[in-house]
């Protein structure tokens, strides 16, 4: 195996030679102390069809089931499936999903530490995902808004990007998001988390989920966040990474904000998503089920 570290000041090592059909637990054990370094990894020329890929993805820790089925592959319910093309004829998974900017699951009290990403039909023009180092983010954020969230907890939820389903025609706007609250009603996360083996500070904020800062008037949060959300999108914060066919993306959720980006619009695309629960807790402090591992 041959990892390429990421420049200095930037996130992504590239890791050539990975088999996933010979990885053991002690490999992804290493692999995990190498993606808390390094935040993104990319393994290049990656061939895997399901079963192998999940029988991989569970030395990394426990695969996450999506908590709406309908974004769950026909066979497999722990492939999260991000598609415009059909399988067999039918509608598979949800199109063009994660497009904002958003940590997974931030939104659940346990929120998922580790993805993978597997892109199976490669869309045309430039294909991308972004990301912003949480860490540098937090490094470089303006001192009035470090001490307006230092000690804070702010609240997350995904309505706002809940994707309207063929059988949703006729129902309201209203009963489709009480219907979304119920099996998912958000949660409140400390706005700076530690991290349980760096032991770095990230900012766990982003422009998708996270909604206000606990305890605060409504328009100073609504302001604080604002001015969080142009922070991030400072063009020296994001990096964006390439990726073509037969690259695996794996990332820790923990440190990183990202946002999908697929080729050009309405080209045929489908990536496969599995969700890694990796046994730690999320942050210093987070509470976990011990179930997990
Ligand atoms: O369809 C999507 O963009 C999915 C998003 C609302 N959630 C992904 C996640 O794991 O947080
Ligand atoms: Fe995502």
């Amino acid at each position: 195996m041959k990892v390429t570290p990421p420049p200095p000041g930037r996130i992504g090592a590239r890791v050539d030679g990975f088999d996933p059909k010979t990885c053991t637990r002690e490999q992804a054990t290493e692999l995990r102390q190498l993606v808390y370094r390094h935040k993104l990894l990319i393994f290049g020329n990656i061939e895997l069809d399901d079963l192998a890929y999940l029988a991989m993805a569970k030395n990394f820790g426990k695969p996450q089931i999506y908590h709406q089925a309908h974004y769950h592959h026909p066979r497999h319910p722990e492939i999260f499936v991000s598609s415009n093309v059909p399988m067999d004829g039918k509608k598979v998974g949800v199109a063009s999903t994660g497009r904002f900017w958003h940590s997974d699951y931030q939104f659940f009290d346990e929120p998922l530490s580790t993805t993978f990403v597997f892109p199976k039909i490669i869309p045309e023009g430039r294909r991308v995902t972004r990301y912003v180092d949480m860490v540098q983010a937090l490094r470089t954020l303006p001192a009035h808004l470090r001490d307006a969230l230092t000690n804070a907890t702010c609240f997350h939820e995904a309505v706002m990007y809940y994707k309207v389903q063929p059988w949703d025609i006729d129902r309201a706007i209203a009963e489709l998001m009480a219907e979304f609250r119920k099996h998912s009603p958000g949660a409140h996360h400390p706005a700076i988390i530690t991290h349980p083996v760096t032991g770095e500070q990230a900012l766990y904020i982003s422009e998708g989920f996270t909604m206000s800062v606990d305890g605060m008037p409504h328009e100073q949060s609504q302001t604080v966040l604002r001015e969080v959300f142009l922070h991030l999108n400072r063009s020296d914060l994001v990096q964006e990474h390439e990726w073509g066919k037969g690259d695996l993306m794996f990332w820790d959720n923990r440190q990183l904000n990202h946002m999908a980006g697929g080729g050009a619009p309405g080209q045929p695309s489908r990536s496969y998503r599995i969700g890694v629960y990796d046994g730690l807790p999320f942050y210093v402090g987070c509470k976990l089920e011990d179930t997990r591992l």
